[in-house]
Parts: structure tokens; C-alpha cells; sequence
């Protein structure tokens, strides 16, 4: 009898553990590693006991000689340097067509070397970037996978089959494109949590200070918006945020210090765009939002020198309320749309035959920014493949088209009460800046050939044509 593993797992924090215990649930045996080999043991007495599937191994060689071939390795270990020093610690015992699985959150460029890098060796790489957490790892996630094409036949059964699953059973999981693509895809995912929460943050803040709601409307509010278009995983969990009580019976939201984290997958999104042109305005406003909240001191120093309005409490309190929807909504299309933009722009850069539609459906499940919303998104990418902007989409431009009064009057109230709302300005000039069709880079142009004879095109010439003009000469 062949008691070989479909799979081995080096990596037993809960991510890695978690994975497993699916895997196992779906079939498939398993052989795991850790570098302290102590958690090998410590699993298989524990969440692993009498599971007789999941194979513990002591060595990186005993790891690899359980394995059927082709072999499938895959790491869920710290990103960085500790990707690479597996690789080569488990080469000598990878024969040529095994795989090597990253599922760890690995920055797209070292997938793509990695890629480059095992495909001289005969070996098949993917980086896989995994969304939903701990609960998505072990009860169905969304897979990106990327890297080597040849791997994906070898893993295909194996990842769909852990993969959370739409309402219609579509896996949300398919092959991204090549070499470092499903990690850059995850790096978007990423990117555009960051900006749905600092919108969902927005708008609390809104809520609470232009409305003057308390922590029970506003959960209430949140609540009554996941029956809308903004339905999602993200609303779902703020409502349930500020209904939670701490001990003493007050919203424990209340009494947690206003000092946001962050990993980095967000700045990796933002200095990409721009290393791209490609204008991420919203996600990079939610990451500058998060370093200005970790200025703790400084915001209570400020507070006290810089002065601000008085803030009036709105009048018409359920008016108000839903501009603030509206304006979240049209906001999100934004940043989603700014999202797209920039994987149309790495498509072309980093030369992957990404399917939009396609990513869509892997984001409508299992990951942090699941929602109804992206199926529409899928619908319109279906419907053209070419579409050059999701706003040029009837669904998304008749929303917009809707929502953009409502929309105004949010940021005029935000910025008449002195209340930061970068992410929700930002999405709205943004939306003026893209439907208008001559903007003022014409004294942009000017004023660099005026101090650096850059020179200049005519709106009265054909393009390609510059001119140079001796600003001083009258
Ligand atoms: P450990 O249990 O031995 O710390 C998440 O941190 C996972 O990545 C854990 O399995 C951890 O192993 C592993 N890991 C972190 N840094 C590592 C490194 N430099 N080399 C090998 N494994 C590492």
C-alpha cells in the first residue's frame, strides 16, 4: 500500500495548522514540519490527535520522503528570509517537477525571483497569497495562486477543495497568472481592506460627531446598511463591534486606544501605484490615515494648539445618515475601481493575462473583503473583458450618478466640521479629477517650460508635436 502524503506543511503557527486540519477534512493526507520540532509533536497530540492522515515528521528529509510524487511542498512560515532558507534547506531532497508551495504573505517581487529562481532547477514554484484569516484557513479561504503554470494541475484539486465556495459552489479559487501574480493579487486584496475599513472608520466618525449618534444608533446604523449594496463582511462585523459591551457594560470600541497597526501589505499597494502612475489615491490616503493615528502624543498636542470649528449637530439626523451611506458607497466604488486600475497597470508592467472578472469571483468569499458588491464587479468585467474602468460600467456609473449629491454634502459637512474624512475626499476628487476632460496640468506644462524648457503640446496642434516658448520675452 502506498502510505505516501498528497501534501506536506512546514509551518505550524495557526495559519499553517489550521490549513492542515482543512486539508484533512477534505481528504487529503498530509505530512507536516516545524522548525521547532517540539510544535510537530505538540500538534498531533493536540488539534491533530487521532487524525491518522496527518503524518508529523522530525526532518525536512523525513518531511520530503513521505511525499508522493510529483512532491508538494508548501511553507507557511514568515514571510522573507525564512521563505528562502527553506528552499534551500528542502532542494537537495526535491527531485525535478516536485513543487514548492509559498502560502505565506510574501511580497510579489520575491515570488516572482523565487519563480525564476526553482524553474532552473526543474522545481515548480507557487506563491499562493491566502486571505480570511485563521477562521478562512481552516473553513475555507480565497486562494491566489501564482507562479510556475505547471503547478497548477498538480494543486488545483487539492486547493479548490479547501477553498471557501460562492452561493453557487464556484470555488473561490483559480490560477492568477504567472510567477509572482497571486501574491501581487493578494498584495491587492490587501491594499483595498485598507481602504473599505478607513471608510467604514469614516463614517463612523461622521456618525458619531456630525449626527451625534450614540454607540447603540450607530450599531444599529451599520446593521441597517449590510441590507444594502454595501452588504459585506467588513459592515457586518462593525455592527457587531458596537453592539459589543465591555464588563462594565459600555461599548468596549469606546475604551480602545485610536493607535491603528499595520503589516505592510497596504504601503506595498501605495508605493507600487506609484511606482506604476497609476493614481491609488484612496488606499494610500487609508495608509497615511493609520501613520497619523499612531502619532498618539503629537494628535493630543495638536489638539490643544490647533483650532477647528464649532461643530452643529446636523437637523436632520436620518437625512444625514443616509448621505453618509451614500457617500461610503460611492467611495468604495472609488477605491475598488482605483484597485482594478492598478492590476490593469501591472498586467501590462509584469506581463500576466490577469481575468478581472475572474479575481472578482476569488474576493467574493472567504476573505476579508467578501461582499455582494463584487459580484457586480464580476458582472461587469464578464460582460466586457476590455472594460477600461469599472466606472465606465452602467452599474457603477448609475450609483455614482445617484449617490454623488449625497456624496458632496458628506465631505462639505466634514470639512464645515472639522472632521478628517481624507479617504471619502480623497475617492470624491478623484471622481472630479477623472470625469473631467481638461484639467489644469495645461498650467502644469507652463510652468515646467517656463523654469526648465520641458516643453509643451497645443490643444490646436497634433499630438507629439512640442513646443518650446520664451516665457520672458514680453
Ligand atoms: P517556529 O515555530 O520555529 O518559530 C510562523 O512564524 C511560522 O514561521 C512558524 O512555523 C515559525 O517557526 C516559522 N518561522 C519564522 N521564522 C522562521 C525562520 N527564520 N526560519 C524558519 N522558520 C521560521
Amino acid at each position: 500500500m502506498d502510505n505516501k502524503c498528497d501534501i506536506g506543511v512546514i509551518g505550524l503557527a495557526v495559519m499553517g495548522r489550521n490549513l492542515i486540519l482543512n486539508m484533512n477534512d477534505k481528504g487529503k493526507s498530509v505530512a507536516v514540519y516545524n522548525r521547532t520540532v517540539s510544535k510537530v509533536d505538540d500538534f498531533l497530540k493536540g488539534d491533530a490527535a487521532g487524525r491518522g492522515t496527518i503524518v508529523g515528521t522530525h526532518s525536512l528529509k523525513e518531511l520530503c520522503a513521505k511525499l508522493k510524487r510529483p512532491r508538494k511542498v508548501m511553507l507557511m512560515v514568515k514571510a522573507g528570509t525564512a521563505v528562502d532558507e527553506f528552499i534551500e534547506h528542502a532542494l537537495p531532497f526535491l527531485e525535478e517537477g516536485d513543487c514548492i508551495i509559498d502560502g505565506g504573505n510574501s511580497f510579489f517581487k520575491d515570488s516572482i525571483r523565487r519563480t525564476d529562481y526553482l524553474t532552473k532547477k526543474g522545481i515548480l514554484f507557487c506563491g499562493a497569497g491566502i486571505s480570511g484569516g485563521e477562521e478562512g484557513a481552516r473553513h475555507g479561504p480565497s486562494i491566489m495562486p501564482g507562479g510556475n503554470p505547471e503547478v497548477w494541475p498538480l494543486l488545483k484539486d487539492i486547493f479548490q477543495s479547501v477553498s471557501a465556495k460562492t452561493i453557487s459552489g464556484e470555488p473561490c479559487c483559480d490560477w492568477v497568472g504567472t510567477d509572482g501574480a497571486g501574491h501581487y493579487v493578494k498584495m491587492i486584496h490587501n491594499g483595498i481592506e485598507y481602504g473599505d475599513m478607513q471608510l467604514i472608520s469614516e463614517a463612523y466618525s461622521l456618525l458619531k460627531d456630525v449626527i451625534g449618534m450614540d454607540y447603540t444608533e450607530i450599531a444599529e446604523t451599520f446593521k441597517q446598511w449590510n441590507k444594502t449594496e454595501l452588504d459585506s463582511y467588513l459592515i457586518e462585523i462593525t455592527a457587531k463591534i458596537f453592539y459589543f459591551k465591555d464588563d462594565d457594560g459600555e461599548p468596549l470600541v469606546k475604551k480602545i486606544l485610536d493607535r491603528a497597526g499595520q503589516k505592510g501589505t497596504g504601503v506595498w499597494t501605495s508605493v507600487n501605484s506609484l511606482e506604476l502612475g497609476v493614481p491609488v489615491t484612496l488606499i494610500t490616503e487609508a495608509v497615511y490615515a493609520r501613520a497619523l493615528s499612531a502619532r498618539l502624543d503629537e494628535r493630543a498636542a495638536a489638539s490643544l494648539i490647533l483650532k477647528g470649528p464649532e461643530i452643529s449637530l446636523t437637523h436632520d439626523k436620518w437625512q444625514m445618515a443616509e448621505d453618509i451611506r451614500k457617500g461610503l458607497l460611492a467611495s468604495k466604488i472609488i477605491s475598488y475601481a482605483q484597485g482594478f486600475m492598478l492590476m490593469k497597470e501591472a498586467a501590462k508592467e509584469y506581463s500576466w493575462n490577469l481575468d478581472f472578472g475572474n479575481i472578482a469571483s476569488l474576493w467574493r468569499e472567504g476573505c476579508i473583503i467578501r461582499s455582494v458588491f463584487l459580484d457586480n464587479i464580476k458582472s461587469a468585467f464578464k460582460k466586457n473583458s476590455d472594460l477600461q474602468n469599472l466606472l465606465f460600467d452602467d452599474y457603477f456609473s448609475g450609483i455614482l450618478a445617484d449617490c454623488q449629491e449625497s456624496w458632496r454634502r458628506v465631505a462639505c459637512s466634514a470639512v464645515t466640521s472639522g472632521i478628517a474624512a481624507p479617504a471619502l475626499c480623497a475617492a470624491l476628487s478623484f471622481y472630479d479629477g477623472y470625469r473631467r476632460a481638461a484639467s489644469p496640468a495645461n498650467l502644469l506644462q507652463a510652468q515646467r517650460d517656463y523654469f526648465g524648457a520641458h516643453t509643451y503640446e497645443r490643444v490646436d496642434k497634433p499630438r507629439g508635436e512640442f513646443f518650446n516658448t520664451d516665457w520672458t520675452r514680453n
